[in-house]
This record gives structure tokens, C-alpha cells and sequence, in this order.
């Protein structure tokens, strides 16, 4: 079988502008499929004990053998996203690939459902794409609810701040800005060509969006902090995860956040969603 919707996503290989998408609809989220383009992802198991567990995978190619080339996106031949489908857990890290093409790495399970991603590049294939896979980690399941949309991550005596509105079908500048015991951290460390990686997930699915740092270390005029900038397009109007990778003091932490996208241009009206929980 033919589909050739698949090949919408190559949207961003080559593109030089993000800032022009007025009038396009908003980027299809990846990751919501097994198999595209003739690519599929499999795991040995899909179910899994909790704790500290190895995982391992492969990409099947339209040939139907395990794919053993790819190129590289972000310093990285394959990035692996795990979080549970709750949005807790989220891990980002990045496997070891055998000779064979079968993929290895340790992740940090839970009791629950979850969602497994692998963005990749396959060598002769026309851009990136995000697969996702359903696993389920035995166990008591304690589900969490969906923390409040609050702009702000605070982990330990880091301090992030998200400025910036989603806007459905059209791009947008978010920026995270890191501060450490209050003050403006200007010196983070490159980290998978950036200053930071940011995933964002559409609540409900999800669906895995294509995020563009903008600006790169070295390049001259991106500055190692505090704020780091980024251009996301939200597929539709909704709820968000967005959680942003950074390094720091040698140590790579994620802030996460809940988003939902705004209804009008961007201003600087502060609008609060939701109630504030009692107390
Ligand atoms: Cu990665």
C-alpha cells in the first residue's frame, strides 16, 4: 500500500525561514504512527517491569531488514523519547545501535502506559521522521493529572521561565529564559548543537511537534543564555507539554511545562486559564 501523506513531513529539511508560515496550516505532529514511509519501529518487548530497565528497538526499513544507516540530526543519529501517557517521565536520551541496526539504553520505568518515540533520518530517505510505539510497564498505575499551565519550572535552584505564546497553525517565538538562585545563567553549555533541545507534545495524543532552535553556539550571535529561543508551530489549538533539555554545570536538566495555545496575537495581557487550586 501507497501513502503518500507520509511525505508531508520532510517539511523541514531545508528549510532556511520558520518565520513565514501565515496562510499554512499548522505542521502535522509526528509520532502518532508505528510505520511511514515504509519505516517501522519495533520493540523487543512491549511490556516492560518498572525500574531501571533496558530497552531495545529497531527501525524495520521498506526492504524489511533492521536499518542500520542514518543521518545525523542534532549530533545524534537517533533521538529517543520516552514519557508515559499521563506526560510524567519524560526521558530523552539517545541509544547505542549494534551492528545489526537493534538499538539499546536504560530507561527509568514507571507503572503505566507509555509512549516511546524515535526521531530519526534514515540514510536514502527524504528527511526526518518521528515514530511512536505503545508500551506498558507493569505495575500499580498512579495516574497524575496534568500540572497547571504556570510559565514557570522551578528545579531545585534553577529557575526556568517560558515567555512567548503556541499559536495554532502558525509559528511563533518561544523563549525559556534560566536563571540559577535568581540570577541570569549566561553560561550553559552547548548540548546537541544548542543551548537547548525542546520537545513539545500535544495533550490528549500525544503528538510530537517539531520544535527549530534558533540560532546555534558559534554562530556568532546566540548567546550561551539566559534566554534561549525556539520556533514552534501548534498542529491545533489545545493543552501542550513542552519540556526543554539544557546543560548547565556539566549536568543536562528538563523543565517542563503546560501550554495552551493562544486564541488571539500574541499581546502582552496576562490571560489565566483555569482556576487556582485552593489554599
Ligand atoms: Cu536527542
Amino acid at each position: 500500500m501507497r501513502n503518500h501523506s507520509g511525505h508531508d513531513q520532510a517539511n523541514h529539511s531545508g528549510h532556511g525561514g520558520h518565520g513565514s508560515h501565515s496562510g499554512h496550516s499548522g505542521a502535522r505532529p509526528g509520532g502518532l504512527s508505528v510505520s511511514e514511509s515504509g519505516y517501522t519501529l519495533e520493540l523487543d518487548s512491549t511490556i516492560l517491569a518498572a525500574g531501571v530497565q533496558p530497552v531495545s528497538f529497531r527501525v524495520i526499513g521498506p526492504d524489511g531488514q533492521a536499518v542500520t544507516a542514518f543521518m545525523p540530526e542534532h549530533d545524534k543519529e537517533l533521538h529517543f523519547i520516552a514519557v508515559r501517557r499521563d506526560t510524567a517521565g519524560f526521558q530523552h536520551v539517545h541509544p547505542v545501535m549494534d551492528e545489526k541496526g537493534t538499538w539499546s539504553v536504560e530507561l527509568a520505568l514507571e507503572p503505566g502506559d507509555w509512549r516511546f518515540f524515535a526521531d530519526i533520518h534514515p540514510a536514502g530517505h527524504n528527511g526526518t521522521m518521528t515514530l511512536g510505539i505503545d508500551a506498558a510497564v507493569a505495575g500499580p498505575y498512579d495516574p497524575r493529572p496534568l500540572p497547571e499551565a504556570t510559565g514557570i519550572a522551578q528545579l531545585g535552584e534553577y529557575t526556568v521561565a517560558l515567555d512567548g505564546e503556541l499559536l495554532p497553525g502558525e509559528a511563533s517565538e518561544l523563549t525559556l529564559t534560566v536563571s540559577r538562585n535568581d540570577h541570569p545563567v549566561t553560561d550553559l553549555q552547548p548540548y546537541l548543537a544548542a543551548y537547548g533541545h525542546l520537545v513539545a507534545l500535544r495533550v490528549g495524543d500525544l503528538g510530537y511537534l517539531h520544535v527549530h532552535p534558533e540560532g546555534e553556539p558559534g554562530d556568532g550571535t546566540t548567546a550561551p543564555g539566559p534566554g534561549i529561543s525556539f520556533m514552534a508551530v501548534a498542529p491545533t489549538a489545545g493543552t501542550y507539554r513542552l519540556y526543554l533539555d539544557f546543560q548547565h554545570d556539566d549536568v543536562v536538566r528538563t523543565a517542563e511545562f503546560t501550554v495552551r495555545t493562544a486564541t488571539a496575537a500574541p499581546e502582552h495581557a496576562d490571560h489565566h486559564h483555569g482556576h487556582h487550586a485552593h489554599h
